[in-house]
């Protein structure tokens, strides 16, 4: 059997889209109509969306620190691993958003979900930033790991082509995550939309080529049709 491969559709959801979003990507919603073509493809076996799912009191709301250092894109804070101590490093931090249950937390609904075979949250944990639809941190120990890597897993998946929001954050830590799994993993870049356009986006992409992602266009997957 030809190698199985898999759509992994980071965090399309209203709160990083305009026009309401709270952290709302330039251009967001323009990527829809490229992952409703990704979604009808029959060249794809599987398809997965994440959503960012974060309860009201976690880490990475500005609002949720004391000031000055609560200015959301704006302000740092240093955040510790709650198994490991030692383990400390400065997050962005942002507005609220995807707080779980409400309007902004949505998959937008121009999005094909009828050809979405599963739905994995993510961000749960209030302790802990998490990028990564994977699980986060990546290396032991972990304080929250997703249902992702199970289901690929499970369902024989080799290759992956990852889509989404945004590509400077949570695009980029799911398709690095993706390489350091074992997976053939690929960025749809007419399928995603960075929160720093320039200098995001281009360190974002050396830091996943560096690992070991490929890089492609959404026509070159439809194109083998
Ligand atoms: C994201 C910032 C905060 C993302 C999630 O989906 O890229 N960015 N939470
Ligand atoms: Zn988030």
């Amino acid at each position: 059997m030809a190698t199985k491969n898999a759509l992994i559709i980071v965090d399309l959801q209203e709160d990083f889209c305009p026009p309401n979003g709270s952290l709302a990507v330039s251009g967001g919603r323009d990527i829809i109509p490229v992952v409703n073509r990704l979604l009808a493809s029959s060249d794809i076996h599987l398809k997965v969306a994440t959503k960012d799912w974060h309860p009201v009191d976690h880490i990475s709301f500005a609002a949720n620190h004391p000031p000055p250092n609560n200015k959301p894109f704006e302000s740092y804070a240093e955040v510790i691993n709650p198994y490991n101590p030692s383990e400390r490093y400065e997050t962005r931090l942002w507005p609220v958003h995807c707080v779980q249950g409400t309007p902004g937390a949505e998959l937008v609904p121009e999005m094909n979900v009828r050809k979405v075979d599963k739905i994995i949250e993510k961000g749960q944990d209030k302790r802990v930033e998490m990028y990564s639809a994977f699980k986060d941190p990546f290396e032991n120990p972990c304080v929250s790991e997703s249902a992702l890597r199970g289901y690929l897993k499970d369902n024989g998946v080799r290759k992956v082509y990852v889509v989404g929001l945004a590509m400077d954050y949570c695009v980029s830590a799911t398709a690095r995550h993706a390489v350091k799994e074992g997976f053939e993993t690929y960025l749809v870049e007419d399928a995603t939309k960075a929160v720093d356009p320039g200098e995001g986006w281009d360190k974002a992409r050396a830091e996943m080529d560096s690992l070991g992602v490929k890089f492609i266009s959404s026509g070159e997957i439809l194109d083998v049709e």
